[in-house]
């Protein structure tokens, strides 16, 4: 199928106000990415790689009561059988396709985010400071184009109310890191050191992404983005997707990993045909022969 038929018969799942709301904030809350048995069995599958005797393999980070596990080999992309099928969940992938406007997209990296109650600093709201993932090289400039774009953010697998940990988001933050990179290339400035290579940004200030489990936290990849302390009981527990175009202008549609990844017999099972696509293992153009569609 061509691409062009490929994108007409993808669905429509955002009202239009939902992606005028996006384009303009940088951000969007998802509601109901997931059902209710999807969201309880994610959460129960990422709180299963805590050890029970709470003896968190040193590998693990911790940071101010937020827990990111790690598979051994030090990687952050919780892939195990039980995750993967997150990785290619057809709801957010439509979403992802309708906002980038082509259905062949590339999905990476599954990393996972618990943030226990922390009772310490009550002054301070945020955990980390206003930042901007490394979703451009550094030494590359930003390109302000599609085939840049980056479509990230968190499934939030618990309810996450008011100071419960969520997701610090600043509205129009990507316009606002956008218009300030094109003024300092104006006047020479190198805009990608700007703000401690954009991993300090302390001067715009920034709203807390609440909602109900379940729920997908889209973000901008220029969004400025932290994590903020949870002064709740119940633990928030978030997993990250990024969605690209392929090919991806600083390649980001290749694989992570020299050789690429490697997958077991089990993770390959739990593979359907769009996650093998979007995870990089079969191309997108492979479809004669097969039913229209994903
Ligand atoms: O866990 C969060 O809410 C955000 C984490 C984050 O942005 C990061 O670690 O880069
Ligand atoms: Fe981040």
């Amino acid at each position: 199928m061509s691409e062009t038929r490929e994108r007409r018969a993808l669905p429509s799942l955002l009202t239009a106000e939902q992606v005028e709301c996006f384009q303009r904030d940088g951000y969007l809350l998802v509601e109901n990415a997931l059902t209710a048995q999807e969201t309880a069995h994610y959460r129960a599958a990422i709180l299963d790689l805590v050890p029970p005797g709470l003896s968190l393999p040193p590998h693990w980070r911790v940071m101010d009561g937020r827990i990111k596990p790690y598979l051994p080999h030090r990687d952050q992309t919780i892939n195990t059988p039980a995750l993967i099928p997150l990785m290619g969940n057809e709801t957010l992938y439509h979403v992802m396709a309708q906002l980038h406007g082509t259905p062949r997209l590339h999905a990476f990296d599954g990393s996972v985010g618990i943030t226990l109650r922390n009772d310490a600093r009550p002054d301070e709201v945020l955990s980390q400071r206003l930042h901007l993932d490394a979703s451009v090289p550094p030494e590359k400039d930003f390109l302000f184009t599609a085939e840049e774009l980056q479509l990230g953010g968190c499934y939030y697998l618990t309810d996450v109310e008011q100071d419960g940990g969520g997701i610090h988001v600043v509205p129009q933050g990507h316009r606002l890191v956008e218009e300030e990179v094109r003024s300092a290339r104006a006047r020479g400035v190198n805009s990608r050191s700007l703000h401690g290579s954009w991993r300090n940004i302390t001067h715009h200030r920034s709203v807390e992404v609440t909602g109900p489990a379940g729920s997908f936290v889209l973000m901008h990849h220029l969004m400025p983005h932290a994590a903020s302390h949870n002064r709740r009981s119940l633990a928030r527990i978030a997993y990250f997707m990024r969605y690209v175009r392929t090919p991806h202008a600083h390649g980001a549609h290749l694989p992570e990993l020299p050789g690429g990844r490697e997958y077991d017999a089990a993770q390959l099972g739990a593979m359907t045909p769009l996650t093998r696509r979007l995870l990089g293992l079969d191309p997108w153009d492979r479809t004669r022969g097969e039913p229209e569609g994903v």
